[in-house]
């Protein structure tokens, strides 16, 4: 394809904060989200601001008559990072994916995947991700274990409705899950109690984790938390906080664990037990270098992918590959400011990565959800 028309424009993520959406030979369109617990290693979003990198789009980048045939050509763009940040050059790059493919990505990059991710969900959630009173981990999500991604977004929805219903819980973060007031261990007992019924009930295994964002709860010397034991906070050092997320994930089978030591503690990470997947995502913000770091001191056995922390899908493309390659499990995620667009499913697909987290409830979310489906409904004829 050769681009002949390139328009970019600001539109509201589901935050309502401004975010861009650009629009390529007035087809093709994508759009790009924001975090909230942004790790300090992830490139800028916008250089200046939105209007101003949807400025230098419209009237200032020589973009027209560009030509794509492949995935690599997409290089091209990277350039552009310093003028517009990271947030439009992934833009730009998913508008022109989407045209090459005639919308169909996943089998524009690998025709043959059969690979569809296991979702992982936000069902209860705080930190960062609401004002409200709330716990300090930001997010307790399920890792449900159905063959289908059809059966996995039903268990998910029936979990989420649970909850909120046991637990008479009313309002949600921005990533659509609970906030409860209840504590940090009071959480995890609940959910370790209710998974099991429901593997009974619905026949399917729900499994779950967590996403401490430890960073956005430590305050140099102490992990401060709010609420961490019903109505008592507390500080925790670094050994007393490796010895509490050792013994949580001991205590109630956590199969997942995002985050649980500051960005800079490639140490602390280390010291976490491999007995489940310890998954970095401040700490390695889908950068090589960082990536490199968290591999040579044996810090994580999974990472967390999320473009435009990188700012650009070809070095995204490299992450991921290099992660595979040194036998880290990749786990593909929104944002918590998301837009409508799909495109992350799509990667999931075409890049066989095994786990994606998209949340569970909330257009923004069941949009990626929904595309699961419908790949997977094309893979099975
Ligand atoms: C995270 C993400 C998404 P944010 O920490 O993993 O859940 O949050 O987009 O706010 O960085
Ligand atoms: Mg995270």
């Amino acid at each position: 394809m050769i681009i002949k028309e390139v328009k970019a424009r600001k539109i509201l993520n589901s935050r309502k904060e401004p975010a861009i959406e650009v629009i390529i030979n007035n087809k093709y369109s994508a759009s790009t989200p924001s975090g909230a617990s942004t790790g300090t290693h992830e490139v800028k979003a916008f250089t200046k601001d939105v209007n101003d990198s949807c400025f230098y789009i419209n009237h200032k980048a020589t973009l027209k008559g560009l030509k794509f045939e492949t995935f690599d050509d997409l290089e091209q763009i990277d350039s552009l990072l310093p003028k517009i940040g990271g947030n439009a050059v992934l833009a730009i790059q998913y508008a022109i994916l989407r045209e090459m493919s005639n919308n169909e990505v996943w089998k524009f990059l690998n025709p043959h995947s059969r690979s569809i991710p296991m979702p992982l969900g936000n069902v209860i959630g705080g930190g960062k991700h609401t004002k409200k009173r709330s716990t300090s981990i930001q997010e307790f999500l399920l890792m449900p274990r159905a063959m289908s991604i059809r059966d996995n977004i039903a268990v998910m929805r029936h979990v989420h409705e649970k909850a909120a219903k046991e637990l008479k819980l009313k309002e949600m973060t921005d990533e659509g899950a609970w906030i409860s007031s209840l504590s940090d261990t009071e959480v995890l007992e609940y959910l370790h109690k209710t998974l099991s019924n429901v593997e009974n009930t619905m026949g399917i295994k729900v499994n779950f984790g967590i996403d401490m964002a430890s960073s956005s709860f430590w305050d140099g010397k102490y992990y401060v938390y709010k609420n961490i034991v019903k109505d008592k906070g507390a500080k925790l050092n670094m050994a007393q906080q490796i010895e509490f997320v050792n013994k949580i994930v001991k205590d109630h089978f956590l199969c997942y664990v995002e985050d649980p030591l500051n960005e800079e503690d490639f140490d602390g990470f280390s010291r976490i037990k491999k007995t489940t997947l310890v998954c970095g995502d401040d700490l390695v913000t889908t950068n090589m270098e960082r990536l490199k770091q968290a591999i040579k001191s044996k810090s994580i056995n999974c990472m967390i992918i999320k473009p435009n922390q990188i700012g650009s899908i070809i070095q995204t493309r490299k992450v991921v590959d290099f992660a595979k390659a040194n036998d880290i499990i990749t786990v593909i995620s929104h944002r918590s400011g998301e837009t409508m667009d799909t495109m992350i499913a799509d990667l999931a697909v075409a890049w066989e990565i095994p786990y994606i987290k998209t949340g569970i409830h909330g257009k923004e979310r069941e949009c990626k959800l929904q595309r699961l489906a419908d790949i997977e409904g094309i893979m099975h004829g």
